[in-house]
């Protein structure tokens, strides 16, 4: 199938599971085309079905803000007739599904009929998308996309009660691809980065408030207090300078190595033994997964559709939002005995396995199927 990809190129998780699904759809042979302002990060261009088109927004002076939605919808337009297009797959309600539904009118105009698929990742429906300045439109475009998915349970809950949904929902959850882990990173030379008794503690994130930044330096504080222990923080956000700063002001700067972002995750996660996430809200926490299918157990917060990933007692505890003292206690468990950590490791990633991609792909493949057959009914009944 002929299939366009619609997402944001950036390090944030929508981007990531959007890029991941497209190379995996391309190895089973359909033929992708990514269409966004820059090249995703996590995607090679060299492979036959792969293909990028990137959206460009002429400066204009009059305009206060350029009118991305409109080169999107126009590129889109243009890409879907001139590559035969059979169906388009959309990532992140705002404003994908919008500049979607627009191409997909333009194009019936013209008598193309292809259908749209909206994948609701997170903060489209539980932080912005919510927002009265967005909710009417967001409304509209989840209601006039051919197939509604989410990435799990508790974030197709809080979609029917946000929003006045008249589509059914249906849960794709994000995935790994277990083969890439399998035999990876051998030499993972984590004594460049900590002393041999030393534990290593890792946060992989956009650095967004969400994060609850702080909380995460303050668990570190505690642990190290009782286990020798280095902190790696991965990523680029608003809340890094404040989180740098707060290490300096508790002493620990010389423990906490700020890594920036990178494209060596796996490399990173092979030499952690605990990974933090005590996020305020996070629809699946795709970077929980990431650490799990890398025998990293988790210890985070139980908002939104953590809870679905992380099991409680079993890869790693999840308590209340914002309480550092027990998630502090829960690091300590895991960290302070090489049995007990070597438990919770075999379990995370023996959790993780659940969400391999070659579980998932298929339910994706379904989906598109079935919106393809329908698109054609519709096609001969005008
Ligand atoms: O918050 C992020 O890390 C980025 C954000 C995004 O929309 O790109 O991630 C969301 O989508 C991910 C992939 O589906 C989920 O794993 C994250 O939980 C979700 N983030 C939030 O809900 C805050």
């Amino acid at each position: 199938m002929k299939i366009a990809i619609v997402c944001y190129p950036t390090f944030g998780g929508s981007g990531v599971v959007a890029t991941e699904l497209g190379i995996a759809l391309a190895g089973r042979g359909h033929e992708v085309h990514f269409i966004t302002y820059k090249q995703p990060v996590r995607l090679e261009l060299l492979n036959n079905n792969i293909y990028f088109h990137e959206v460009n927004v002429p400066e204009y002076p009059l305009f206060k803000y350029q009118p991305y939605e409109l080169a999107l919808s126009s590129k889109l337009v243009d890409t879907v007739k001139l590559h035969g297009i059979e169906l388009l797959h959309v990532h992140y309600a705002i404003p994908h599904a919008y500049a979607g539904y627009m191409a997909k009118k333009m194009l019936a105009e013209e008598g193309i009929y292809i259908p749209m698929i909206t994948t609701l990742h997170g903060t489209d429906i539980t932080l912005v998308g919510k927002h009265p300045f967005y909710k009417p439109a967001v409304t509209f475009s989840i209601n006039n996309s051919d197939v509604v998915t989410s990435v799990s349970s508790n974030l197709r809950d809080r979609t029917l009660e946000f929003f006045d949904v008249k589509k059914e929902i249906q849960v794709i959850p994000n995935f790994i691809d277990k083969s890439k882990y399998e035999n990876s990173y051998t030499d993972c030379k984590r004594t460049l980065l900590a002393d041999e008794n030393e534990r290593i503690i890792t946060h992989i994130s956009n650095f967004r408030k969400v994060k609850r930044i702080p909380d995460i330096i303050h668990i570190f504080n505690n642990v190290q207090k009782v286990i020798p222990a280095k902190l790696l923080m991965v990523g680029e956000g608003p809340e890094k300078e404040g989180a740098e700063q707060l290490c300096e002001e508790l002493g620990i700067s010389d423990k906490v190595i700020f890594l920036g972002n990178s494209n060596e995750i796996d490399r990173i996660l092979c030499f952690s033994d605990l990974f933090l996430l005590p996020s305020e809200s996070e629809s699946f926490g795709l970077a929980a997964l990431e650490a799990m299918i890398n025998k990293v157990p988790v210890v985070s917060s139980n908002a939104g559709g953590i809870p679905e990933v992380n099991e409680h007692g079993i890869t790693g505890f999840l308590s209340d939002v914002g309480n550092v003292e027990e998630m502090s206690a829960n690091a300590i468990k895991i960290l302070s005995d090489d049995a007990v950590l070597e438990k919770f490791k075999e379990n995370a990633v023996k959790s993780a396995e659940k969400f391999d991609i070659l579980k998932v792909l298929p339910l994706y493949e379904e989906v598109y199927q079935s919106a393809y057959k329908k698109s054609l009914e519709q096609k001969l009944k005008v």
